[in-house]
C-alpha cells in the first residue's frame, strides 16, 4: 500500500476526491489548527553527553536528572501559551524514556528514581493536569537496537508505539522524524546500516496502527498523512502558505518519510488534492538538546514574537522546542523569554477592538463599522476552512479621517493570517476585499488588536 492508497482508506472526511481543487480538513485537523502553538521537549542521554545525536552505546546510568519536575516544566509551557507538549520518548540513540518491555535500553536501567521512573508518565500527567495535549516523538532510526535494518525492528518499533499509545491516555499528535539509517552501535555491531526510506518501515501499516489505537491523534511526518513538516527547522512557514500539499520525493519521484522535495513544503500546493497543513518545528536554542555552552544563545522574546508571526501568522502551527537541562528542569535562560512571550501574547490578543461588531458582507467586501474609531496595529483574519482554502488574494482597507487607505495585502489566509502593521492605525471602518478566490469564500473573523510591549 503506498501513501495514496493509505489516504484513500481514511474515508471521505479526510479525503476529497483525488484531483479535486478543494481539499478539505478532517475533524482532527480542525482541532489541531486551533492549538496554534505547542512545545517540543528534547531530552535523553544526549542531555548528559552533550551530543545532538547519540551513537547508541551510551550507558543508561548517565541518565539521572535528579531534580526532574514535570509540573515545573509544563507550568512554564502553559504560561508561554503552549497548548500541547511533544516529548522525545526515544531519539536516534534508542534510549527509551519509559519502562518499555521491548528493550533494556531505557529509564529502567538508569539511576534516575532507582530505575523506577517513567518520564513519559510524569510529563503526560503534568500536561493533563494543566490542560495541555500530550504528543509522542518516537524516532524510527534506532542506533542502539541490534535488529535495526531487519524486518524484526519494524515490529519492535510498532510495539514501542503501541505501548506509548495505550498506556498514557489520549494522544493528540504522533511525530515521526525523517532522519533514517547510517552508522550506529546496533547491539555492538558498530557498523553502517542503510535502509530503503520508501519501503523499509511500511509507514502505511504504522499509520493504520495509530489510527486504530488513537483515532483522534494527528500524524506528523514529512508527508503527513495529517500534518506536514514545513521543510525547514527555522520555524518559518511560506508566504503564501497553502494548507493542501501533494509532496514529491527529493528526486522528483514518489515522496516518503525522509524523502521529500523540501523546498516545496513551506508553501504547499495550491489546489493540491490533500489537506496537509504545515507544522513549524524550531528550537529555542541552536541545538535540539540542552548544552551549557548554548545558554547565552537562547532566542529572545523578540525572536519568539517574530517566529509567531512567521508561522502561526501564516496559518501554520508553531512547535517550539525547549530542552530540559541535566537537572531535569528548564533553565532560566529559556523560561525568561518563554514567559515574556506568553505575557506578550495574552496582553496583545486580550482586547479585540472588533469584538461584537458585525462583519457585513456585500459581494466580496467584508466591512466592520466600529462606530467609534479604534487604534490598532495587528490584524487577524480567518476564512471558513471547513469549505477549504478558497482565497488567493485580498486587501484590507481602513477609513482614516474620511479616506480609505490600503493597510494590508496578501494572498493566502486559511485558518488564520496575522498582520503586524508596524504603525498605529486609527480607523472607524475597516474593510477586507477578496481580490481572487477559487470558489465563493467566507471570512469568519476580522479582528483588530494593539500590540503590547
Ligand atoms: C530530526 C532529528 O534528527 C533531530 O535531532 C531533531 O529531533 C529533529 C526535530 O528531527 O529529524
Amino acid at each position: 500500500m503506498d501513501r495514496r492508497q493509505f489516504l484513500a482508506t481514511l474515508g471521505a472526511a479526510a479525503l476529497p476526491a483525488v484531483g479535486s481543487a478543494n481539499a478539505l480538513p478532517s475533524e482532527r485537523q480542525l482541532r489541531w489548527h486551533e492549538l496554534e502553538t505547542t512545545a517540543f521537549l528534547h531530552f535523553t542521554v544526549n542531555t548528559f553527553t552533550d551530543k545532538e545525536w547519540g551513537y547508541g552505546d551510551e550507558d543508561p546510568a548517565i541518565f539521572n536528572p535528579a531534580k526532574f519536575d514535570a509540573d515545573a516544566i509544563v507550568t512554564t509551557l502553559d504560561r508561554a501559551g503552549m497548548r500541547g507538549v511533544i516529548l522525545t520518548c526515544k531519539h536516534h540513540d534508542g534510549f527509551c524514556l519509559w519502562p518499555t518491555a521491548t528493550t533494556d535500553h531505557s529509564v529502567r536501567a538508569s539511576k534516575w528514581r532507582d530505575g523506577k521512573g517513567d518520564v513519559v508518565r510524569e510529563i503526560a500527567d503534568a500536561a493533563r493536569r494543566r490542560g495541555l495535549g500530550v504528543g509522542v516523538y518516537l524516532s524510527p532510526w534506532d542506533r542502539n537496537n541490534a535488529a535495526y535494518g531487519r524486518p524484526e525492528y519494524v515490529e519492535i518499533y510498532r510495539r514501542q508505539l503501541t505501548e506509548l499509545l495505550t498506556r498514557y491516555g489520549p494522544i493528540f499528535e504522533v511525530w515521526h522524524d525523517g532522519a533514517n539509517g547510517g552508522d550506529g552501535y546496533y547491539g555492538g555491531a558498530r557498523e553502517k546500516r542503510t535502509i530503503d526510506r520508501n519501503t523499509y518501515y511500511d509507514w502505511p501499516g504504522t499509520w493504520a496502527l495509530v489510527r486504530k489505537l488513537q483515532p483522534d491523534a494527528v500524524i506528523f511526518s514529512d508527508i503527513g498523512p495529517d500534518i506536514r513538516w514545513v521543510g525547514n527547522e527555522k520555524g518559518i512557514a511560506g508566504d503564501p502558505c497553502w494548507m493542501a500539499y501533494d509532496p514529491v520525493g527529493a528526486d522528483g519521484g514518489m515522496a516518503g518519510v525522509g524523502n521529500v522535495r523540501e523546498k516545496d513544503s513551506p508553501t504547499g500546493t495550491r489546489h493540491g488534492s490533500h489537506w496537509l497543513p504545515p507544522e513549524c518545528d524550531v528550537s529555542i536554542r541552536p541545538g535540539w538538546f540542552w548544552h551549557e555552552r548554548e545558554n547565552p544563545r537562547v532566542k529572545t522574546t523578540r525572536d519568539l514574537v517574530n517566529l509567531y508571526f512567521q508561522s502561526v501568522g501564516r496559518g501554520a502551527n508553531l512547535l517550539l522546542n525547549v530542552p530540559p537541562n541535566r537537572d531535569g528542569l528548564l533553565s532560566t535562560w529559556d523560561t525568561t523569554p518563554l514567559e515574556a512571550f506568553g505575557r506578550w501574547r495574552r496582553a496583545t490578543f486580550e482586547v479585540n477592538h472588533a469584538a461584537g461588531v458585525p462583519l457585513k458582507r456585500q459581494g466580496d467586501d467584508f466591512t466592520l463599522d466600529l462606530k467609534r474609531p479604534a487604534a490598532f496595529n495587528v490584524i487577524r483574519v480567518r476564512e471558513d476552512i471547513r469549505q477549504g482554502q478558497r482565497i488567493d488574494a485580498f486587501t484590507i482597507y481602513a477609513e482614516v479621517d474620511g479616506n480609505w487607505e490600503t493597510i494590508a495585502e496578501a494572498t493566502s489566509i486559511g485558518p488564520r493570517r496575522l498582520f503586524r502593521l508596524g504603525r498605529n492605525v486609527t480607523a472607524g471602518r475597516v474593510r477586507l476585499r477578496i481580490a481572487q478566490q477559487s470558489a465563493k469564500a467566507e471570512i469568519t473573523e476580522l479582528a483588530l488588536f494593539a500590540e503590547q510591549p
